[in-house]
């Protein structure tokens, strides 16, 4: 017999039943993202022919010039999510402030936050891309909400995910009971389950990291890296592999598909930043996927989901993927107390 298709929205309302979870609101909060999602795939992967490729003449917040795709993503996002009542404000990569849902609407007691397009730079070369997105609750003492609200320890994120828009449409969520992967089914317009309790082995052969930025890495980074590229005969007694598709979400992904490490470390191109990923919308979601997925997530010091945040777009050094491997390079870095990577944040 032809096993049953499960929608996300029938996953969900299952998740509520067995564990409790996930309050009605929340649900709707999720379904609503996962329809934005669909609509940003709509137009990734309409390309050229739909005109959404290139750059605007904007920067954002970071500094980085804009795609027309990045504006898009953000835009469909904020839409889709004010009217609904579930949501008291957002914040985005692409917007400096928070974004309150107008007086107009119901406020609800949930806080969005997202990177609407990540890997951006691989737009126009037909390379994955991807959304990520992390939830957390709007502190119940808060009349109003203003930007200290959204800044929680990614240990409170009440929900987190991705949606890669690759060969697959695949949007990938943890609430708190493992990580459940669905594949978007152009025919049906709806996400179906195609793998849950994923299970990321504890250790690889495969790290993932930006190799032309070695001579910048602080000693830590460089030993284990060096250990990895002497292959069998060294230390390690066991070749690797090497991966870097510079967009966080088709690394994650591969990761949480086969194992793996990612690396994106600080290093002494711009030494008073932490590291180049932001720790709100980027490594928070994914290290709760990770962890969730049986991996491990560090700064290089301690787990990124402890990190309790100063500033909203905060930049965070990150070590995540396969548990033995972000074990040792976290070694690493505490035999080398005197080293230049910030153990604070
Ligand atoms: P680099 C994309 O811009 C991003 O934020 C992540 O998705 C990705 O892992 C990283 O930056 C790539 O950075 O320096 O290799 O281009």
């Amino acid at each position: 017999m032809a096993t049953q298709k499960i929608s996300l929205t029938r996953y969900l309302i299952e998740q509520e039943r067995t564990h409790g979870s996930l309050p009605p609101q929340l649900r709707l909060l999720l379904e609503v993202v996962a329809r934005s999602c669909k609509s940003i795939s709509l137009s990734v992967t309409k390309g050229a022919l739909g005109g959404v490729l290139g750059t605007t003449e904007t920067e954002n917040i970071q500094g980085e010039i804009q795609k027309k795709l990045d504006i898009i993503a953000n835009e469909v996002l904020i839409e889709a999510n004010e009217w609904g009542g579930h949501l008291a404000a957002m914040a985005s990569e692409e917007m400096s402030g928070i974004h309150l849902v107008p007086n107009r609407y119901p406020q609800g007691e949930y806080l969005l936050l997202f990177d609407p397009l990540d890997g951006s730079s691989n737009i126009d070369v037909n390379v994955s891309i991807g959304t990520i997105f992390s939830v957390l609750k709007k502190p119940d003492n808060s009349a109003g909400v203003t930007e200290d609200n959204f800044l929680q320890a990614g240990n409170t994120q009440v929900a987190a995910g991705y949606c890669v828009y690759g060969p697959q449409t695949t949007l990938v969520l943890t609430v708190g009971n493992g990580v459940a992967m669905f594949t978007l089914d152009r025919e049906q317009g709806s996400f179906v389950l195609t793998s849950e309790n994923v299970r990321i082995p504890v250790d690889t052969q495969e790290f993932a990291i930006n190799m032309s930025n070695m001579r910048h890495w602080d000693a830590p980074v460089k030993r284990y890296i060096d250990e990895c590229l002497q292959g069998a005969e060294g230390t390690r007694g066991k070749d690797f592999n090497m991966r870097w598709i510079a967009s966080m979400v088709a690394d994650v992904h591969r990761i949480l598909t086969r194992g793996g490490v990612f690396l994106y470390p600080w290093d002494k191109r711009e030494p008073n930043k932490a590291g180049k990923l932001r720790l709100m919308y980027e490594a928070n979601p994914m290290s709760w996927l990770i962890e969730q997925a049986g991996g491990a997530a560090t700064n290089g010091h301690e787990r990124i989901l402890d990190i309790v945040p100063t500033a909203l777009h905060q930049r965070v050094s990150v070590v995540l993927g396969s548990k033995h491997e972000v074990e040792r390079v976290t070694s690493y870095h505490h035999d080398n107390p005197d080293g230049l990577t910030p153990s604070a944040t």
